[in-house]
């Protein structure tokens, strides 16, 4: 089996694992939970300097950066979910980097103070500031989600939903960032329901 990937599904690993079973192709999941149990120890490091997973060995060709591998896994493998011309590519780099800029920082923060910080470490004025700053981006992603059909690119599921959602998922911790989004709320659900997306997540038992 040529690919391995390095993670855990409960971990930003779950995007890799969700879009292998998308493109359908074999994988090895090699557990490394995050932090000093797995992570953080020297002979992963020794792979992944960055100390971080995900982290895929595809055959020789190491990445690291779960939405960057997604990109590699979809543009090997093609199918519905790659791509199919240079102007699509254009469209998943510009949604992949807005999810990981534009989303993420705020989500993740939100996530850690309203839920997986133990609760003396909470901090409820940064969930109160992720969900100010998250207001504009969801605002333009409910936006081109009622105006591309549902999706964010070819009016088809891809490699930038898949990649969007794995940003968008971490406010399930703050349900009210959602209120008033029928567009997202229905490209989640229909995200969310997608053959792959309940393979992978059922590995979280969820
Ligand atoms: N931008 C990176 C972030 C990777 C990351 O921070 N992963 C977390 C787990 S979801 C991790 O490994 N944390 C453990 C640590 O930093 O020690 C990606 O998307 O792959």
């Amino acid at each position: 089996m040529a690919l391995k990937i390095y993670g855990i599904p409960r971990s930003r690993g779950i995007r890799n694992i969700w879009m292998a079973y998308e493109l359908g192709i074999d994988f090895e999941l090699v557990e490394v939970a995050p932090g000093e149990s797995g992570s953080r120890k020297p002979e992963y490091m020794a792979i992944n300097p960055n100390g971080h997973v995900p982290f895929i060995d595809d055959d020789g060709l190491v990445l690291w950066e779960s939405m960057a591998i997604n990109l590699y896994l979809a543009r090997k493998h093609g199918g519905p979910v790659a791509p199919q011309n240079v102007g699509e590519e254009g469209q998943t780099m510009a949604w992949t980097a807005w999810a990981l800029t534009g989303v993420e920082p705020h989500a993740a923060q939100i996530m850690y103070n309203a839920s997986m910080l133990p609760e003396p470490e909470r901090d409820p004025a940064k969930v109160t500031a992720g969900l100010a700053a998250i207001v504009a981006p969801l605002a333009v992603l409910e936006a081109a989600l009622a105006k591309g059909g549902g999706y964010l690119v070819g009016g088809r599921f891809t490699a930038a939903d898949l990649n969007v959602y794995g940003a968008v998922f971490y406010l399930r911790f703050a349900p009210q960032a959602l209120a008033g989004k029928p567009a997202i709320a229905a490209w989640m659900e229909a995200c969310r329901a997608r053959p792959a997306a309940q393979k992978a997540f059922a590995l979280r038992g969820e």
